[in-house]
């Protein structure tokens, strides 16, 4: 995959996916913009700063719960798996699976490359007798992995929630993907957020410092400079409403006048009050989230929550 842009600042070539979404998405009706586009440098630490907020309760509660259940997740899983991670990894919660089950390798997969070679440093200076090997690939697709670890029974873990990010159509193709990646006797790690009072739920993604609307503004500021853009930063404002329907969180960037522009040559325009959706996070009840692993190709053998029923964890074999 190509880089979007080095540390050194210098503008390389655009990874061509990411221009044929956003061309697609400007042209769509409704506008959207698949999530995943957030997460350039910038965005990744944008996101890394999300989850520090007092109103994004997801990290910390499912940290927590990690911790808690490790001795119950190690009898559960074994050791000596390969832990493959979904997403580049997070400095509080690898951490946590890994010194609690043992594992024999570990390998985060992420399309951010930058970012994934980072905390991959970070990750094998802290556990120096773990072999890390950082794969950078888009893992909505099935995966050969490393040869390395062909042969290691794997504990896919896919935390954070990631899954909500896809309708529940796509969230049930990526776990068929990912029990194909993962192959025989494999299990799978994964946190769901819990559907839950509207109160709490807009504030996590509309939080009082505006960090969650610079994230996603960001992506404003990513197709300007890498797709040759000339969105009018100042005329877009973050939205998060609550979709109680499909029982999600959306976010979207709603013109607050009228604007033209262009993106890789090509010309936009929006009225005032127009969004482009930049986002959806799915939350799901605990029936919701066994069926939805079920349907996916997984069998559930355990489900841990916090004890105000924010945020659960799966464990789940193939
Ligand atoms: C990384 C998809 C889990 O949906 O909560 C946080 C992304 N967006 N705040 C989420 C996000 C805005 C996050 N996930």
């Amino acid at each position: 995959m190509l880089k979007p842009e080095g540390e050194d600042g210098l503008r390389s070539l655009t990874d061509p996916a990411f221009r044929a979404d956003v061309l697609a998405g400007l042209e769509r009706r409704p506008r959207a913009i698949p999530a995943r586009w957030f997460y350039d440098r910038r965005g990744s630490e944008l996101f890394e700063a999300i989850t520090d907020l007092p109103e994004y309760y997801p990290t910390r509660t499912e940290t927590a719960i990690l911790e808690t259940i490790c001795p119950t997740l190690r009898d559960l899983v074994g050791s000596g798996r390969a832990v493959v991670e979904f997403g580049s990894g997070s400095s509080t919660k690898t951490p946590v699976v890994l010194s609690c089950v043992d594992p024999c390798a570990y390998v985060p997969i992420d399309i951010s490359g930058d970012f994934l070679r980072e905390s991959s440093r970070v990750l094998a200076a802290r556990f120096p007798d773990l072999p890390v090997l950082p794969f950078e690939a888009d893992f909505l697709k099935p995966l050969t992995l490393p040869a390395a670890v062909a042969e290691q029974p794997k504990l896919g873990f896919f935390p954070g929630s990631t899954i909500g990010n896809m309708t529940p159509a796509m969230a049930c193709d990526l776990l068929r993907a990912m029990r194909e990646s993962l192959g025989q006797g494999a299990m799978l790690l994964i946190g769901m957020d819990r559907i839950k009072d509207e109160r709490v739920l807009v504030p996590a993604y509309d939080d009082a410092a505006g960090v969650t609307a610079a994230f996603n503004r960001n992506l404003i500021e990513r197709i300007n400079r890498e797709l040759d853009g000339t969105m009018p930063l100042d005329a877009f404002r973050h939205r998060a409403i609550w979709n109680d329907d499909r029982a999600r969180i959306e976010m979207h960037l709603e013109a607050v006048r009228d604007i033209a522009f262009t993106v890789d040559g090509r010309a936009f325009a929006m009225a005032a009050g127009e969004t482009i959706h930049t986002e959806n996070s799915h939350k799901y009840g605990p029936r919701d989230a066994r069926i939805l692993l079920r349907t996916g190709g997984w069998t559930p053998v355990a489900e841990w929550t916090d004890p105000d029923g924010l945020f659960a964890v799966y464990l789940a074999e193939a």
